[in-house]
């Protein structure tokens, strides 16, 4: 489905082959509007989660995978680093790519497996050139539209 209206949503999409710079580090916007650089090493820090199964799945190149990624859990972390409120977070890579979550399905995953901050792919670390930090949704099996490589901003919002 598109949803012309938010560019968070899924849309039509080229993907970016190139990471847009080679530092994984990214920034965290909290709802009381402050904001933080998290490293790598930071979300090593955090308890880590492993979800298996996992499919990239692309129009234009074809499906790789299963995967295992293992990383943080987008909830832990938001608990871990929030404490007002929230109710939806926006996870936007450096080249613009981005989606939009709602405290629902991090709360309730799907069956698939939770929603992740990955760091590792296949219990070896994942290398900038194949998303670092990357977002895995690994409920959507359409076109990849959720998987955002290269995380630039997680905003999270009241
Ligand atoms: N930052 C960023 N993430 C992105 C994209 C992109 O252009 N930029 N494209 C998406 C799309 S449409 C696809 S098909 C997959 C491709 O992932 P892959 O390089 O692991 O195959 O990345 C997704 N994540
Ligand atoms: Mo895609």
């Amino acid at each position: 489905m598109n949803h012309t209206d938010d560019p968070l949503q899924p849309h039509a999409h080229d993907p970016n082959p190139e990471p847009p710079s080679d530092d994984a580090t990214f920034e965290l916007h909290t709802p009381n509007g402050r904001l933080q650089p998290i490293t790598v090493a930071d979300l090593r820090a955090l308890p880590k989660t492993a979800v298996s199964n996992c499919c990239i799945v692309s129009t234009g190149h074809g499906t790789t995978g299963p995967f295992t990624f293992g990383g943080v859990a987008l909830l832990d972390f938001v608990r871990a680093y929030v404490s007002d409120s929230w109710s939806q977070v926006e996870v936007v890579s450096a080249d613009g790519f981005g989606n939009r979550l709602f405290a629902d399905e991090l709360i309730h995953p799907s069956t698939a497996g939770i929603i992740l901050l990955a760091y590792e792919r296949d219990k070896r670390p994942l290398i900038r050139k194949d998303g670092l930090v990357r977002m895995i949704v690994p409920s959507e099996r359409d076109d990849a539209l959720r998987q955002v490589k290269w995380v630039g901003t997680i905003r999270v919002l009241a």
